[in-house]
């Protein structure tokens, strides 16, 4: 029996690995920064999300999320609180994210004018490793709240990540959070691994990750000219994007409140 699991399973991931190399493709060819952001339930992706995407928004630059949970459109409602649309995934029971999902998730923007798209993951620190989305980043959260050992327990996801964000670091010191500890582990995990620690209530560390956003940004919009130059800016979505994952509607930023800086 085993070897057949492991055949399916293998199937399963090359699969998405096809779809996910054509999303970056599209992404690449109409200029989108694409940023995965993975943790476990709760960890803060959510609240740090909405805050980032408003002060992008602010910034003049054109952001939208795709944000996958099992059930609820919560995290949409709460994402399209930034100003920026945002599109739930209900993943009918999956702890993770697949490429087709995303891909048939983000035919609801116009990726022509979308400059950086947020991918909010179901919360998981085991599962959504394997999968590919086509993103150029992927930043994994650890909350001070769960201690300082989660690099090593889980060391596949840091593996596999760009950034490693501590999140909630305005309740550290009530938690006694060993930062210094958890910093080591993580170089432990994943030696010369970039680390950064926010807080979405108080704002520390989000102008920092705003800015890594907007210089990968700025980068990724001179490969696209650089393509464009050359003449191999053409590719078109194969129609294996089309595929599961239940796509919700998207969910519309509230008004602007006139004279309101959001
Ligand atoms: N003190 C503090 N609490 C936070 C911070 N960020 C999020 N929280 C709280 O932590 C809880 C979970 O936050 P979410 O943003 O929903 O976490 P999430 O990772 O998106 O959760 P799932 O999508 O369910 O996996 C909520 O009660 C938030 O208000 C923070 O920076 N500081
Ligand atoms: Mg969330």
């Amino acid at each position: 029996m085993q070897p057949r699991i492991l055949e399916v399973r293998r199937n399963i991931l090359k699969k998405n690995d096809e779809i996910a190399h054509s999303l970056r493709e599209v992404f690449t060819e109409r200029g989108v920064l694409v940023i995965n952001i993975v943790s476990s339930p709760g960890a803060g992706k959510t609240e740090l999300l909405a805050r980032v995407m408003r002060d992008l928004r602010e910034a003049g630059l054109s952001v939208a999320a795709v944000v996958g949970d099992l059930a609820t459109e919560n995290d949409a409602t709460r994402l399209a609180e930034s100003g920026c649309p945002a599109h739930q995934i209900l993943t009918g029971g999956m702890c993770h994210l697949e490429a087709d999902m995303v891909g048939k998730a983000v035919e609801a923007f116009d990726l022509e004018t979308t400059d950086v798209l947020f991918i909010e993951n179901v919360g998981n620190l085991v599962c959504p490793q394997g999968y590919d989305l086509g993103e150029d980043l992927r930043v994994l959260l650890f909350p001070c709240t769960e201690g300082e050992d989660k690099p090593l327990k889980y060391p596949t996801l840091i593996n596999t990540c760009d950034l490693v964000v501590f999140s909630k670091m305005d309740i550290a010191v009530a938690v006694e959070f060993d930062i210094p500890l958890a910093r080591r582990n993580c170089e432990g995990a994943r030696p010369g691994v970039a680390m950064l620690e926010t807080s979405a209530r108080s704002g520390a560390g989000v102008s920092e990750l705003v800015g890594l956003i907007r210089d990968r940004w700025e980068a990724k919009r001179g490969e696209r000219t650089g393509a464009e130059r050359a003449g191999t800016a053409e590719i078109s979505r194969p129609e294996s994007h089309r595929g599961v994952g239940s796509l919700r509607r998207v969910v519309a930023p509230p008004p602007e409140v006139p004279g309101s800086s959001g």
